[in-house]
């Protein structure tokens, strides 16, 4: 199979982490498509072991290759691909074939199995497990091989090197391929060896788009650069720059790009501000990243996200915890019941964000160009003659005239409200308020009525 690269001018992924089918398929038509949201990422579909609704986590513990989980039946989930494909979004599925579980033995498709017995599928000799081994923390530096051949988290670890499990991986993906999905996003890729990973894709129908989840580490053994081969690669660092940014002074972005140390070159990267991984983790670990609860830093980190050019955006959007153990809204047992981005459960972030999806659409392709910064915490630059964003991460409003590189004529702020009038020079006099962005595309959005007196502000 041929790696798919996502084509300039597609819209950005969209995490809709923990959602079921039915509500995915009901926000690719509402939201996804209308916003020029490119793909969505859905989570694992698989039948898989079932803590009754408790945890988030049971879904990364695969029983058995069929699609029934927490999530929906196969009904619901080709009614979901249908939709999304219908109103222009494609579908990546979160795809777990490094492991099997650890613990229990019920499966929301009500089916029995043990750590290394899944009857019809896997026994105790596709796993590597004679001796079985755990992945320490000192193994990531010092010992690839058990970073790849032992478990992670205690979980049964699949064979990846046989003919066996690599066809049953592949039929698996297949299946959903044949169903009608888009792309796979690799959980635990780094765990697999690119040997491994690379015969699994030679398996492949189709040319599904993979986004391999290789977490950089400095001085590490397996390294992001051994997989670029193979797919897009997840780039970690990524969100640790935007929480140490943002959390600091913005202006030093304008030289933001592969000499700051990023794991993955630009054209094969997928970036982040932060994933269901990141957003749980505690705040002095180096490895945190910013999120939902950081309120408009983060958003604003996700405007220039979506606004820089730096490789595959995604933008993530999961359900609101306290508990970091705790999962989704569910009933009867573990279901995950509708989403409704009212009730305070979810953070629908990515509705936040749907503007500045069409945005990053409207300017691929083009350069930074009319850098802007205050010395401090403002920032702003246009993308050609496409786009500008202004991004205001300081306490205080600011107002002044920019250079937007822009044809002159009014726009909408697609990261806010109100519009921005650009001048037959290309300039515009712009207030930013504190903690808040301005985005303006060439032909972006509906074009705003005029008021009595057009007020170039936001
Ligand atoms: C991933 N990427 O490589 C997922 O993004 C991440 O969320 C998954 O961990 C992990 N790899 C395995 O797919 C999550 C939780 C773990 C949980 C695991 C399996 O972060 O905490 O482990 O899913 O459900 C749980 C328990 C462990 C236990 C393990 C096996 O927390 O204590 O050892 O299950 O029984
Ligand atoms: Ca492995």
């Amino acid at each position: 199979a041929v790696q798919a690269a996502p084509p300039a001018g597609t819209g950005p992924i969209v995490k809709l982490w923990s959602w079921n089918w039915n509500s995915v398929a009901r926000e690719c038509v509402d939201v996804l498509g209308p916003a020029g949201y490119g793909a969505v990422q859905v989570s694992p579909p698989h039948d898989s072991m079932s803590k009754g609704g408790s945890v988030w986590w049971d879904v990364y513990q695969p029983a058995r290759y069929t699609l029934t989980s927490k999530f929906g039946d196969e009904n619901a989930f080709k009614n979901m691909i249908d939709a999304c494909h219908g109103a222009g979004v494609k579908v990546h599925v979160d795809a777990v074939v490094n492991h099997m579980t650890g613990q229990g033995s019920t499966s929301y498709g009500g089916y029995s199995f043990s750590k290394y017995n899944y009857p019809g599928l896997y026994s105790s000799w596709d796993f590597r497990n004679s001796p079985s081994c755990v992945i320490d923390d000192e193994d990531y530096k010092k010992n690839g091989w058990r970073v790849q051949n032992c478990e992670l988290v205690s979980l049964a670890d699949l064979d990846t090197g046989s003919g066996y499990v690599r066809d049953r991986i592949a039929g698996w993906l297949n299946r959903l391929t044949a169903l009608g999905v888009d792309g796979f996003r690799i959980d635990a890729a780094k765990h697999i060896h690119p040997d491994d990973l690379a015969a699994i894709k030679a398996k492949l129908t189709g040319s599904p788009y993979l986004h391999l989840e290789v977490i950089y580490g400095e001085g590490e053994a397996v390294q992001p650069s051994q997989y670029t081969g193979i797919g897009d690669v997840h780039e970690f660092v990524f969100g640790r720059k935007m929480k140490e940014q943002f959390t600091g002074q913005i202006k030093w972005l304008r030289t933001f790009g592969e000499s700051w140390g990023l794991s993955v070159p630009a054209d094969r990267a997928v970036t982040f501000v932060d994933n269901h991984d990141t957003e749980r983790k505690d705040a002095s670990k180096n490895d945190a990243t910013l999120n939902y609860k950081y309120g408009d830093t983060y958003k604003l980190a996700n405007v220039f996200m979506l606004a820089w050019p730096y490789g595959t955006p995604r933008v993530y959007s999961g359900f609101t915890w306290s508990d970091k153990e705790a999962g989704p809204p569910s009933a009867n047992g573990g279901f995950v019941t509708d989403t409704d981005c009212g009730n305070g459960r979810w953070t629908c972030f990515h509705r936040q964000m749907a503007g500045m999806a069409g945005f990053h659409k409207a300017v691929a392709g083009t350069s930074v160009a009319d850098w802007y910064d205050n010395d401090d915490n403002v920032i702003a630059f246009s993308r050609g003659n496409k786009g500008w964003v202004a991004i205001n991460n300081g306490s205080g409003s600011v107002t002044r005239t920019f250079t937007t590189g822009l044809p002159a004529g009014t726009y909408a702020n697609v990261a806010g409200s109100g519009s921005v009038t650009v001048g037959s020079g290309g300039t515009a006099s712009v207030t930013v308020p504190a903690k808040s962005a301005v985005a303006v595309h060439v032909g972006g959005g509906p074009t705003p009525t005029p008021t009595a007196t057009p007020s170039p502000t936001v």
